[in-house]
Order: structure tokens, then C-alpha cells, then sequence
């Protein structure tokens, strides 16, 4: 086991992974900006060494700065979180050319998934269900409105480079061709550099249903279920549920059996999730993460595994701790993202915590990094925290959710908290029926 670990990431992530370190006997690095000398994952770390000025770029995206905290630390491995390094094959690269151990996958699996016409060729040939498109880049207008043509409107055109639906355009119909990849190209070559485009059949009202996988180095893969993370605002995710509400164990198992086959055949290594669209009982892959995930907690809710520590055990060489015989679900979990924002504007809302108190109790987890006095700085994401809720049953958790956002205590700036309330009182809600745009319809009545 590793004997020194260097947390490449900042807020609740970074505790989180800190306090898995701990558990296994392993003594923690922690990097900071300027911006983050007082911040809890600073003062829970064992050590801690400052990389640079608030802007990411210049400190959590310094990819110098980062190994030379490690090579001063005599850290053996890295752990990147989620965001900043975590899904850049170069880094990873760089790390393992320290001879430091990278926690995450091969550089070239998080290469293949970062393009996202690569990644879908990658599952096609495993046996994943694809969303009906061009199988590759369309390198001209005609070829656009031919491929177009061929799998029907609406189409949605996607940069390769893409993800996180930057530089999406639908063309219902084929006068809208010439304009959706015009415009698409044009955002993809100014957010990426990449003007690769590529069409996929538009679906209009699915589910995003992701599923957890988890492999080790000794060819043991396991599927641990999947979240229904629908609710979404401007690609942003504002709940999940695991277990999701809209699947029959027969559909669940199918999707899974398919997902731990090609995570199998791909010889991919340590966490990562399969995002699927799923609408009228099918599933259709759309992309890959290969990262630990921001709401990784709910599927350690339902399963009671441990999924930073499972992730750690990995990288150092070990056998996953259980099979797949060993995974059975329980209850229910939902976890709400607390946002320093506006509830109904969701501007953020940097300042001072003046007072806060975390709800607790039976099936409550808030993972977090905020304490009374702490200053939010403006310069990082708006999540402060995790609230996240396990019951017997999607009723019982969802009773107890109401009960822990009536104790939850964040005083001094705004949060989304009034925002998880109302969302509790909708019928559609309570009855699990939404899709993808299910969140941003109800704002905006
Ligand atoms: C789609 C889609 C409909 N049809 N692909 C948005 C982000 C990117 N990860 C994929 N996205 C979508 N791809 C086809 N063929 C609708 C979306 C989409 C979406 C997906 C998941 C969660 C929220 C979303 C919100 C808007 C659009």
C-alpha cells in the first residue's frame, strides 16, 4: 500500500479522498492556491504546500507545481478528484514518468473517452447499444446531410472533442443541416481547438442513466448499479437518485451485465461510469467517465462499498475486496447538491459562512468542506457541499431527505437548500417521473 498520497484537488472531494487515505493507514499531501490557505482539506492533511495564485490555471490546473509538491513530499501516488487533472491523459502520463502512481485509469483509456467519436466506436465494438449516428466525424456538407437523411430527424449535431453539451445543435429538419453544423463547428473550434463534429439521432425527453463500474488489475470487474442523475440544470447535475425510479430490476441487470462485459473486453482500470440515454426501455450509450464522480456517494449508499477506498486499493496492485456475487442493493439514496447560488437565479453567492450546522441523524451524510467562519472564494465551483439522504425505500428516503433540509444550517450566503424543498412537494417528483428536461421546464413555469 501506498504510504503517502497527494490529493490534486480542493472542497469536499478533496476531504473525501483524504479521509479514505486515513482509513487505510496512508498519510495525505494537500495542494493549495493562495485563495485556499484556510481551507478544511488544508488543515486536515497531514502536510500541505501552496502551488500558486486563486485562478486554476495557475495553481489546481499547474501541472509542475503539482509534481514538484510530490517529488518534495516524497508522495507515491496522486489522486486527481474530479474536474481539473482528473481526466487529462497527459497528466496521468506525467505523473507515472515521475514514477508516481496515477489513482485513475490509463492514460490511453482516458484519451480514448475524451473523444467522444473514439469512445463511441470503443463501446460499439464491445457490444454497447450506440445512439443511431454517423459512426465518425462528417468532413463536408454533403456528407452531413446524407448521414443526416439516413438516421431521420431531429439530429443533434455533437463535437468529438465535446461533452458536458458544449457546442450541441439540433436540426429538425434538412434545412437546418448547413446551420447546426456551421454553428457547432464554429463553438467546438473555440471551446476545444477541435472543429470534429459528428450527428446522432435527437432524442427528446430520456432519462440520463449513468452506471458505476469498478476493475482491478488482476481482470476482476464489477457493475455496482446505476444513478439517475435526470435532474439537471445548463448541463449541471441538481440530484441524483440511486437506485433509479424507472427501471425494472430485469432492465437494470441487462444494462449492467452489458456495461461489466465491455469494461471487461476494454482492460480498463480502477472507477469510472457509462453514461446512457435511456427512453421508451432502451439504453443508448453516449459517453464515458474516467473519473471518480461527484455523486459517486449514493452508489455507496445502496451498496455499502467504499468506492475511493476500492479505487485506492486498485492503484497500489490489490484485488477488488468483493465480487459481483457480493453486490446487493439496499434502500434507497439521494443526494442533493448545495450550492452557494441564488435558489431561483442561481447566481453564485460567494462570502462568509457567518453560522453553519450540518443536519445528522439515521441514512444522513453531508460531505463537505465548509465551516463556520469560511470564506467561499469566488473563484472555484458553487458546490459547498453534498447532502445525501439513505432510506429503506425511495419513500422513507425521500421523508427523511424533507427532514434533513429542515435541520441543514448555512447561514450568511445563499444556498439552493429552498430550491430541494419546493422540488420535494411536486407530484411528478415524488412520483420519480422526469427526464432531462424535466428540472428546467418546472423553473421555468
Ligand atoms: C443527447 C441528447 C439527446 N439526444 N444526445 C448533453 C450533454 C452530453 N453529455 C450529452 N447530452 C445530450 N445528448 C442525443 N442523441 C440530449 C442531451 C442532453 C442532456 C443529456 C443528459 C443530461 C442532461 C441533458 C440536457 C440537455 C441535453
Amino acid at each position: 500500500m501506498f504510504e503517502k498520497v497527494l490529493i490534486a484537488n480542493r472542497g469536499e472531494i478533496a476531504l473525501r479522498i483524504h479521509r479514505a487515505c486515513k482509513e487505510l493507514g496512508i498519510a495525505t499531501v494537500a495542494v493549495h492556491s493562495t485563495a485556499d490557505a484556510n481551507a478544511m482539506h488544508v488543515r486536515l492533511a497531514d502536510e500541505s504546500v501552496c502551488i500558486g495564485p486563486p485562478a486554476p490555471k495557475d495553481s489546481y490546473l499547474n501541472i509542475p507545481a503539482i509534481i514538484s509538491a510530490a517529488e518534495i513530499t516524497g508522495a507515491d501516488a496522486i489522486h486527481p478528484g474530479y474536474g481539473f487533472l482528473s481526466e487529462n491523459a497527459r497528466f496521468a502520463e506525467i505523473v507515472r514518468a515521475h514514477n508516481i502512481t496515477f489513482i485513475g485509469p490509463e492514460a490511453e483509456h482516458i484519451r480514448v473517452m475524451g473523444d467522444k467519436i473514439a469512445a463511441k466506436e470503443a463501446m460499439r465494438a464491445v457490444g454497447v447499444p450506440l445512439v443511431p449516428g454517423s459512426d465518425g466525424g462528417v468532413s463536408s456538407m454533403e456528407e452531413a446531410r446524407a448521414a443526416a437523411d439516413k438516421i431521420g430527424y431531429p439530429v443533434l449535431v455533437k463535437a468529438a472533442a465535446g461533452g458536458g453539451g458544449r457546442g450541441m445543435k439540433i436540426a429538425r429538419g434538412p434545412e437546418n443541416v448547413v446551420e447546426a453544423v456551421s454553428t457547432a463547428k464554429a463553438e467546438a473550434k473555440a471551446a476545444f481547438g477541435d472543429d470534429t463534429v459528428y450527428l446522432e439521432k435527437y432524442l427528446e425527453r430520456p432519462r440520463h442513466i449513468e452506471i458505476q463500474i469498478v476493475a482491478d488489475s488482476k481482470g476482476n470487474v464489477v457493475q455496482l448499479g446505476e444513478r439517475d442523475c435526470s435532474l439537471q440544470r445548463r448541463h449541471q447535475k441538481v440530484l441524483e437518485e440511486a437506485l433509479s425510479p424507472a427501471l425494472t430490476q430485469k432492465e437494470r441487470e441487462k444494462i449492467g451485465e452489458i456495461a461489466r462485459k465491455a469494461i471487461a473486453k476494454l482492460g480498463y482500470l480502477g472507477v469510472g461510469t457509462i453514461e446512457f440515454l435511456y427512453e421508451n426501455g432502451e439504453f443508448y450509450f453516449i459517453e464515458m467517465n474516467t473519473r471518480l464522480q461527484v455523486e459517486h456517494p449514493i452508489t455507496e449508499q445502496v451498496t455499502r462499498i467504499d468506492l475511493v477506498r476500492e479505487q485506492i486499493r486498485i492503484a497500489a496492485g490489490a484485488p477488488l475486496s468483493f465480487a459481483q456475487k457480493d453486490v446487493v442493493f439496499k434502500g434507497h439514496a439521494i443526494e442533493c447538491r448545495i450550492n452557494a447560488e441564488d435558489p431561483r437565479t442561481f447566481r453564485p453567492s460567494p462570502g462568509e459562512i457567518t453560522y453553519f450546522h450540518a443536519a445528522g441523524g439515521p441514512g444522513v451524510r453531508f460531505d463537505s468542506a465548509v465551516y463556520t467562519g469560511y470564506r467561499i472564494p469566488p473563484f472555484y465551483d458553487s458546490m459547498i457541499g453534498k447532502l445525501i439522504v439513505f432510506g429503506d425505500d425511495r419513500a422513507h428516503c425521500l421523508a427523511r431527505l424533507r427532514r434533513a433540509l429542515g435541520e441543514m444550517a448555512l447561514v450568511g450566503v445563499d444556498t439552493t437548500i429552498p430550491l430541494f424543498i419546493r422540488l420535494l412537494d411536486e407530484p411528478d417528483f415524488q412520483k420519480g417521473e422526469y427526464h432531462i428536461h424535466w428540472l428546467e421546464e418546472w423553473l421555468a413555469q
